[in-house]
């Protein structure tokens, strides 16, 4: 976007409804293919609204029967937030993955208890549509819908730091669509006051990258989080036990934030 007046907030979710018995019994009346969200300034909304009609048509999670696009005027002034810089570690396989997220993790203060309970979540065979929350203590779910999670939406990056993201992302030759949206994901987590660290494995089946992000330590790439072609991923945000739940969603789910800045 390249003004931060008349903004508009572009969600789309994609689905397909649950044919099989498993998913009947567990209560889930559709499978999440996929989802991706934005803001626009209204030149940019046709071509927005094309890719990401196109993103849900051709999925490697499989074919929705119900495609979802969002379009909502944003009335609210935004918040400027700054990009979480960046940073891969060397991982060679998803029992390295385990051992560097379990450290990284725990260097951020969450429990073993809540790392374990993270783990469960991004490992799991159903996919939800948004993210956990866990207490960095305790490790229990605070979630309202553990079906739905917390979906992020309201958040997107100024035209030209986009512009200067891309060109130090292509140095590293990682300059995709995928890594630019989910570190401008993991920057507004970040910047929610109460919530201590982020894990995140792409549901993509051919996608096996992840990362751990929080405010202090950035955004941290993990190669072969999970092996190629398995559809398990998910988001877990660890907040702190005195975070107020509430407030949390409200920023995630409601309050538009953009990055405009580098750093702090
Ligand atoms: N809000 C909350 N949770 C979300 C959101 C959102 N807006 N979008 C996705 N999720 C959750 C949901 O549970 C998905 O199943 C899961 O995350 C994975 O989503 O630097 O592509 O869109 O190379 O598959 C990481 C890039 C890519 C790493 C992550 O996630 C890198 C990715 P996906
Ligand atoms: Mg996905």
């Amino acid at each position: 976007m390249e003004k931060i007046t008349d903004l508009w907030n572009i969600r789309m979710r994609a689905s397909k409804s649950a044919g099989c018995l498993k998913s009947k019994v567990k209560g889930l009346r559709s499978i999440h293919i996929s989802g991706a969200e934005g803001i626009y300034n209204p030149p940019e909304i046709a071509k927005a609204i094309r890719e990401y009609t196109l993103r849900a048509m051709n999925h490697s999670r499989g074919a929705p029967d119900n495609i979802v696009i969002t379009i909502e005027k944003i009335k609210r002034k935004p918040f400027i937030i700054p990009l979480l810089p960046v940073s891969t570690v060397r991982c060679d396989s998803p029992d390295e993955a385990g051992r560097i997220i379990h450290k990284i993790l725990a260097s951020a203060g969450i429990s073993e208890k809540a790392i374990k309970s993270g783990f469960r979540v991004v490992t799991g065979k159903i996919s939800m549509r948004g993210a956990s929350l866990i207490l960095s203590d305790s490790g229990i779910r605070a979630e309202p819908d553990q079906h739905r999670g917390v979906r992020v939406s309201g958040l997107g990056i100024m035209k030209n730091t986009g512009e200067s993201l891309s060109r130090r992302l292509a140095k590293e030759g990682i300059n995709t669509k995928t890594v630019k949206e989910a570190l401008v994901l993991a920057s507004k987590v970040a910047s929610c006051r109460g919530v201590a660290a982020e894990l995140c494995i792409s549901d993509d089946p051919d996608y096996t990258t992840g990362y751990v992000s929080a405010r202090k330590l950035g955004y941290i790439r993990i190669p072969n989080i999970k092996y190629k072609g398995s559809a398990a991923g998910g988001r877990v945000f660890f907040i702190n036990k005195e975070s107020d739940v509430t407030h949390v969603i409200e920023y995630l789910e409601k309050t538009p934030a953009i990055v405009g800045k580098f750093s702090l």
